[in-house]
């Protein structure tokens, strides 16, 4: 009955058009985090047989975490991105749903912005625009994302980051983070997300950095914003304990070169010491019959707090709005349903 009530709601959702995923089975879920999983092979947990990877290729990321396949993206392909998400920033383009994110330390100088792509730092929820989601749908990803989600993918938390030249605030950076700590789903371990570099990238623009390994301690650390100097831009958390001392890799790119990597992969990137703004494409696949989970008092319960009061903000909804009585379980179904996509395979539908 509540996932019938919730399908319906989305499906009537009036805060954005974020349309629906098709079929809902309901199922009990465990209240607790819920992240273990199973081998999907005598020798492979974190992928699956029959895909486009080596043996070593799977060997690889199952014991870092992450994998980089160069130059899976044309350059002609990510022309058309960045010049549409110039459009988009200059208004020329309205795409349903979009969040367009600005550096905290503008908003706070509260000066007039430029109606450009200079004060834009990302562009999230692109879910209905036909030209970006070429991108999360195209079968040069998915080929790989199959042998981490399996057959049946939905793709979710789009987005284009336009990590800008740091003011000096140290704001362009992103805190080291695991980014299965905003989802509300599992299963974890067929979770990836997809990162495309639109440009170089290297430690003086802000490239991704990585401790591998790192997801194979399979717990969602306890991550926060305030003990970041000079601040983060909103919902960039940062885990407050990890070992110091841990390797890091950091990952230099070149235009169309895409990682996939684990969502509790610890992971961020640095601030941008150059003049110029570094670009990256991204989106997030699970299952298509991935289970949304109650985080509810695990270390999850912040960012989920944070990601249902951007939501009905955005919405600027009548007090007695359904979506304003919903418990963060169900607002956190109707979020993913709304903003995620079938890419490939069966749409099974995401369970409750
Ligand atoms: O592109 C970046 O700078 C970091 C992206 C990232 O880690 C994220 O969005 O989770």
């Amino acid at each position: 009955m509540a996932a019938n009530r919730l399908k319906t709601i989305t499906q009537h959702l009036t805060v954005s058009p974020e349309g629906s995923q098709g079929g809902l089975k309901v199922t009990a879920v465990p209240r607790s985090g819920g992240l273990s999983s199973v081998p999907t092979s005598h020798e492979f947990r974190y992928t699956v047989d029959g895909g486009v990877l080596t043996h070593q290729q799977r060997k690889f990321y199952e014991e870092n975490g992450f994998l980089v396949i160069k130059n899976l993206i044309s350059h002609d392909k990510i022309d058309v991105y960045r010049q549409y998400f110039e459009d988009i920033c200059r208004g020329e383009v309205t795409v349903p749903g979009l969040t367009i994110m600005k550096d905290i330390s503008l908003l706070k100088s509260k000066a007039n912005l430029p109606k450009d792509s200079s004060s834009v730092t990302k562009i999230q929820q692109f879910q209905d625009d036909p030209v970006l989601m070429g991108y999360c749908a195209d079968p040069e990803v998915l080929q790989y994302v199959e042998s981490f989600s399996g057959p049946n993918i939905s793709v979710v938390h789009t987005m284009l980051i336009n990590k800008p030249p740091d003011p000096g605030s140290k704001t362009s950076r992103h805190p080291l983070h695991q980014d299965m700590y905003y989802f509300p789903w599992r299963p974890v371990d067929r979770v990836v997300c997809a990162w495309t570099a639109m440009e170089h990238v290297d430690r003086s623009n802000g490239c991704l950095v990585v401790l591998p390994g790192s997801h194979r301690e399979g717990v969602i650390k306890e991550h926060d914003s305030r003990k970041f100097q000079g601040g983060v831009n909103y919902l960039y958390h940062g885990i407050l304990d990890f070992d110091e001392k841990s390797p890091r890799v950091h990952l230099e790119m070149e235009k169309g070169d895409t990682v996939f990597f684990h969502p509790l992969l610890i992971h961020g990137s640095g601030m941008n010491r150059t003049k110029g703004f570094r670009k990256a494409i991204s989106g997030h696949y699970f299952q298509t019959d991935s289970t949304i989970i109650d985080v509810t008092g695990t270390v999850q319960e912040k960012a989920q707090r944070e990601t249902v009061e951007m939501f009905l903000k955005k919405g600027k909804l009548p007090k007695d709005h359904p979506l304003n009585k919903m418990s963060m379980k169900e607002l956190a179904f109707v979020i993913t349903e709304g903003r995620s996509r079938v890419v490939r395979g069966k749409p099974a539908g995401l369970q409750y």
